[in-house]
């Protein structure tokens, strides 16, 4: 690495700690307008000030991050580092101007300045750095870390473009890049002299004692830019680095003093592709050669960094040289636990290997032991097609020593099996680093197991369905290794900043301290009897409704009615969330309306918001039913305000913050079995959203938790799916035997919905009825119709169904990122947060 010692600190060191009263507050956002933003007052725009808020803000926060980190290193303090490809922060302004607790301050002092803190906040592009739960987790998880005051770092890739924005047109979801770096990043720190060189290509070389080394191979840089992420009731703050890709050469001094500029510069537009833009694709994986390389660019450079540190602060005085080095890195396990977010950080095993075999010159089986008290991995989905494997041939090209590597560890970890098992050649097949049956891949999930001392699923049902099917062998083979940390959100997000109303009314009945232990919200149970509160929690509910609705108006054009039980399902689209489920209720429905106008409907709007991947055709013919039925259900004068149907375009975090305080009814409605956790559903329920779902991922604790009563389940349970796969699913005898089923399937496929082209729907009726219906829609069609007159009568009852709602707020503390975050420390990784460490000193 190219860093420099940090020079001596100076004698007279001193600093104006920013203050915190109004007249401080409005000079440094006075000072950073002209001073770092460089703008005259007059004519500065809304997204100039929000820059200097920002910067305002950042100030505040950098004192608690020094001496954070300044602790960590006194203490010598054992840290986790969360290794993740994504990370869905969204917007940091409101998060830290709530954990530097100056919000209301800091909005009163904007207004004195004639300034809208609102409409600053929405100057600010979200950190779209993931696809969806996946990555919304890792952002939770970090937040908890800061906030729980545990030694953590997050360790990503600083994608040029996150997440593409959504637009819709003619009711097709069409992408456009996200440039969220455009106008600058005020969150971050660029690390210039933080720069590892990452390798690839080339070939391996091996002497006569059999040492390796790999020669011929390309090189690139990774910098490192680190983001504050803020602990909130807690001086507590942690860093997310994100690396970005240089060339390794800035230019081709060759080709530019031949005057070829542009070929001069080529090397390095290559080399920056690498961080170049977030893969948008959370439904297939996909063999893409340049994100294997991304996985390995921030894994390499994450794994340097860690090392370096380790031996930096633990010289070993004894001994000199390479010697040194070994010895100190006896102790890495001790200080060290290494996550892994999903198989995307896979690769970060032999990396570890290699660095600690071929560059510090540790014996295999003692680098083996560390790598296995080192790392740990998480699970996020059973479905097959999202399971991770890289083709040998292209490990081979980009990474042939990883391979090697990977070689070896499999032929121990086989020979291991065959030891304790025998030679039972159909399991050594199936557990096998290598599936030699679809022309030779390295399987990462197997890769990940056999390293790591712990491997969890995300909720109880996915845990145990991990260890029943995909992982079942390895369940055998290593007892004790698998368990469950069920998924968690963070209050302060998801509670706190996006629902201000309900916040306050909360506060005002049981006192601030649900932020950072959310299970003090059970005390509000006793009032889901208060007809006062019961009161204002709808006032509130109501308000947030209007709020989304003109969001709806803005973005769609549609008017929908605030009174109207706002019927919810927000998510990645995916046939197996079974959006289209929802669709065919909603279809019914309206078939039900025009058959019997004058019954007392209760009056919906349908809301969906989400984005498909860009390849998956099916989830992107979804988009377009939904449009075209909501256009014909909406200009419907017969339906008059009894149907509304809406797709808010764009979902993200932040249109996540308007669209969950203002959920009645939180649709979770996957196929039982294929939904790993959700937290969208925990979003939804602590904003007081009753949820109609099956008996899928996090649900059921959902369930448990806020009481059976209060929850709306329908469909097969799990064995009852497999059940059915086993005996030969027919869907049409679902079909055959429903006469609204096959009204509203016959519409969808007839053009009904589609007349200027009858023909475009076919291909879902087809999947429905003629491919199997892969995710069980119609067998669980007539249970969720039902279901669903169950929520109209409910809701008809509005002092029973807010009761429900204040008991699910209520019952929701379990599901805090906190708690989750705390069960990783003490079970997984074995890391305590700060201030226990400093008590116990
Ligand atoms: C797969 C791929 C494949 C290649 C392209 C990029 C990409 C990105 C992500 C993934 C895996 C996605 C897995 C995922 O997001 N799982 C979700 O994880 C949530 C947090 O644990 C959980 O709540 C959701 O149920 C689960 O679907």
């Amino acid at each position: 690495m190219t860093q420099a010692k940090p020079s001596a600190r100076p004698v007279a060191f001193d600093y104006d700690p920013p203050g915190r009263d109004t007249v401080s507050i409005q000079h440094s956002l006075a000072n950073h307008l002209l001073y770092t933003v460089g703008k005259d007052p007059i004519a500065a725009k809304p997204g100039d000030w929000e820059n200097a808020l920002a910067h305002t803000v950042r100030d505040r926060l950098v004192e608690r991050w020094m001496n954070t980190t300044r602790l960590q290193y006194q203490h010598d303090v054992k840290r986790v580092y969360y290794l993740s490809a994504e990370f869905l922060i969204g917007r940091a302004l409101s998060n830290g101007l709530m954990a530097v607790g100056l919000y209301d301050q800091c909005r009163d002092s904007l207004q004195q300045m004639g300034l809208d803190l609102e409409e600053l906040k929405a100057e600010e592009p979200d950190a779209a750095l993931g696809n969806g739960g996946l990555g919304r987790l890792a952002a939770c998880f970090l937040d908890s870390m800061a906030t729980v005051g545990l030694p953590g770092f997050g360790y990503g890739i600083r994608y040029d473009y996150g997440m593409f924005a959504q637009k819709i047109q003619d009711g097709r979801q069409v992408e456009t890049p996200d440039h969220w770096l455009a106008a600058g990043n005020p969150w971050e720190f660029p690390r210039p002299e933080v720069q590892y060189k990452v390798q690839y290509g080339g070939r391996v070389e091996h002497d006569a004692q059999g040492r390796a080394s790999w020669v011929g191979a390309k090189t690139l840089q990774a910098m490192a830019y680190d983001t504050i992420i803020p602990g909130h009731e807690t001086d507590s703050v942690i860093t997310l680095r994100l690396w970005s890709a240089r060339a390794a050469d800035e230019i081709d001094l060759k080709l530019f003093s031949r005057g070829e500029y542009l070929a001069a510069t080529e090397d390095k537009n290559r080399a920056e592709n690498v961080s170049r833009v977030l893969y948008p694709d959370d439904s297939t994986q996909q063999g893409r050669e340049l994100r294997l390389l991304q996985q390995y660019f921030f894994c390499s450079a994450s794994l340097q960094d860690i090392v370096r540190r380790h031996l930096q602060s633990h010289a070993d005085m004894d001994h000199t040289g390479a010697e040194a080095s070994r010895v100190s890195l006896d102790g890495l396990a001790d200080k060290v636990a290494v996550h892994l977010n999903d198989t995307h950080p896979a690769i970060a095993v032999p990396e570890l290997m290699r660095i600690l075999v071929d560059i510090y010159g540790v014996e295999w089986n003692r680098a083996w032991a560390l790598c296995s008290r080192i790392f740990s991995y998480t699970n996020h989905t059973l479905m097959p097609e999202a399971l991770e494997t890289w083709p040998v041939e292209m490990m081979g090209a980009l990474l042939p020593r990883h391979l090697e590597i990977i070689y070896c560890i499999n032929h121990e970890f086989l020979q291991d099996v065959r030891r304790r098992f025998g030679d039972d050649n159909d399991l050594l097949r199936r557990v096998s680093l290598i599936d030699e049956e679809h022309g030779k891949r390295v399987r990462m999930g197997y890769l990940s197991i056999v390293a790591s001392h712990k491997v969890n699923g995300v909720s109880k049902l996915h845990s145990d369905l991990m260890v029943e099917t995909i992982f079942a062998d390895f369940a055998r083979i290593f007892p004790g290794r698998f368990t469950n940390m069920t998924n968690g959100v963070t209050p302060r997000r998801w509670l706190a900043q996006c629902n201000p109303g309900l916040s306050a009314l909360i506060d005002a009945k049981i006192g601030r301290g649900w932020r950072t232990d959310l299970d003090q919200l059970a005390k509000l149970k006793p009032l889901a009897d208060e007809a006062a509160f019961a009161e204002q929690f709808r006032a509130i509910k109501l308000a947030n409704k209007q709020k989304l609705a003109k969001l709806i108006a803005d973005t769609t054009g549609v008017a929908v009615n605030p009174a109207s039980l706002f019927d919810v399902q927000v998510k990645r689209i995916h046939e197996y969330k079974r959006q289209l489920l929802n669709v065919l209720h909603v279809i019914t429905r309206y078939n039900r309306i025009l058959a019997n106008p004058d019954a007392d409907w209760v009056p919906r709007t349908v809301i969906f918001a989400g984005k498909a991947a860009s390849a998956y055709f099916q989830a992107k013919l979804i988009i377009k039913l939904i449009h075209d039925v909501a256009n014909k259900v909406n200009n419907d004068p017969r339906i008059g305000g009894k149907l509304k149907v809406v797709f808010v375009p764009n979902y993200s975090v932040s249109v996540a913050e308007t669209l969950m305080p203002a959920a009645d009814l939180s649709e979770q409605i996957s196929t039982a079995g294929t939904e790993a956790s959700g937290t969208g559903n925990m979003k939804l329920a602590l904003n007081g959203a009753l949820t109609i779902g099956t008996l899928d991922g996090a649900n059921i604790e959902i369930g448990a938790h806020a009481g059976w009563d209060n929850i709306f389940i329908f469909g097969k349970t799990t064995p009852q799916v497999q059940e059915l796969e086993r005996n030969g699913y027919q869907p049409r005898a679902f079909y055959d035997e429903n006469a609204e089923l096959r009204q509203v399937l016959t519409q969808i496929g007839s053009g009904f919905f589609s007349p200027e082209e009858p023909n475009r729907f076919h291909p879902i009726v087809y999947s429905l009825l003629d491919q199997g219906d892969r995710y069980f829609l119609l067998a669980d069609y007539a249970d969720y119709v039902a279901c669903q007159d169950k929520v109209d009568t409910q809701y008809r009852d509005q002092a029973e169904w807010t009761r429900k709602a204040i008991l699910n707020v209520a019952s929701m503390g379990f599901f805090s990122s906190d708690r989750t975050i705390r069960e990783y420390a003490r079970d997984i990784w074995q890391v305590q947060p700060l201030r226990e460490v400093l008590a116990n000193d």
